[in-house]
């Protein structure tokens, strides 16, 4: 009997990366860009009020417009997280709120507006990553992308499986975020040169814990990687 190759197999490209190659089809996979906002990543915003220099999350912008212009153009999905809470913080646990003392915290009036407050200046997303039209945007109340969000159900609508991760910060929400996805199931790569951390010590150590233990979460390559993957596709082509 004649065996018929279904998708996503017959659309494969692969990525160099550790621990091994990534195999994806461009078609069920989604570039997450995450919670690239002024309120981490512009001083005035909470990264800032929580002591941190946000110098090495801005590094980063330019790479991951790259890994944008790069999906927007192979036609894999985009979808934008945005850590923001309503504005009764109906969505935010107290004990987020209280953690770290802050004099101005969550919810409160900062330099870029109510801090962490979906509509206000500060989560929104910094000038050269807005979001396009065919973009998802998804808010979350959490550090993981998958809490208390319709994530999930979005990536299943889509028919996604895999997912190449970006944003910030590396520890927190990115890794929170790709702990989540890898559990579901989801096929993850994290973009390492479009994720940043405030500690880079933290950055380059979340890396290492990915692609350890022969990829226990997943995989990691740098966007070179990502963009060589479609290039040779064109060369082969
Ligand atoms: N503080 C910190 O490193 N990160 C966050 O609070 N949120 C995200 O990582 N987006």
């Amino acid at each position: 009997m004649k065996t018929v190759r279904a998708r996503p197999y017959d659309y494969m490209k692969t990525i160099e990366a550790r621990p091994y190659a990534y195999a994806f089809d461009p078609a069920h996979t989604a570039v997450v860009m995450i919670d690239m906002q002024r309120d981490f990543l512009e001083p005035g915003g909470f990264g800032a009020m929580l002591g941190n220099d946000v110098t090495p999350l801005q590094r980063i912008v330019p790479a991951c417009r790259a890994l944008l212009a790069l999906a927007r153009a192979q036609g894999l999905h985009v979808i934008h997280t945005q850590e923001a809470h309503d504005a009764q913080l109906a969505d935010c646990p107290p004990a987020k709120k209280a953690r770290g003392q802050l004099a101005c915290g969550i919810g409160d009036a900062g330099p870029l507006g109510r801090v962490l407050v979906a509509g206000e200046p500060g989560a929104g997303f910094v000038p050269e990553l807005q979001p396009q039209s065919g973009d998802t945007v998804l808010r979350k109340p959490g550090k993981g992308a998958f809490h208390a969000t319709a994530l999930d159900a979005i990536l299943h609508a889509q028919g996604i499986t895999h997912l190449l991760i970006a944003g910030v910060t590396t520890e927190v929400c990115v890794q929170s975020t790709m702990r989540e996805a890898n559990d579901r199931g989801y096929e993850c790569l994290l973009v390492q040169d479009c994720a940043a951390s405030y500690f880079p010590a933290f950055h380059d150590a979340v890396v290492e814990m990915v692609v350890a233990q022969g990829g226990i979460v997943g995989w990691a390559a740098p966007l070179a990687a990502v963009q060589a993957a479609f290039d040779e596709a064109a060369q082969a082509a």
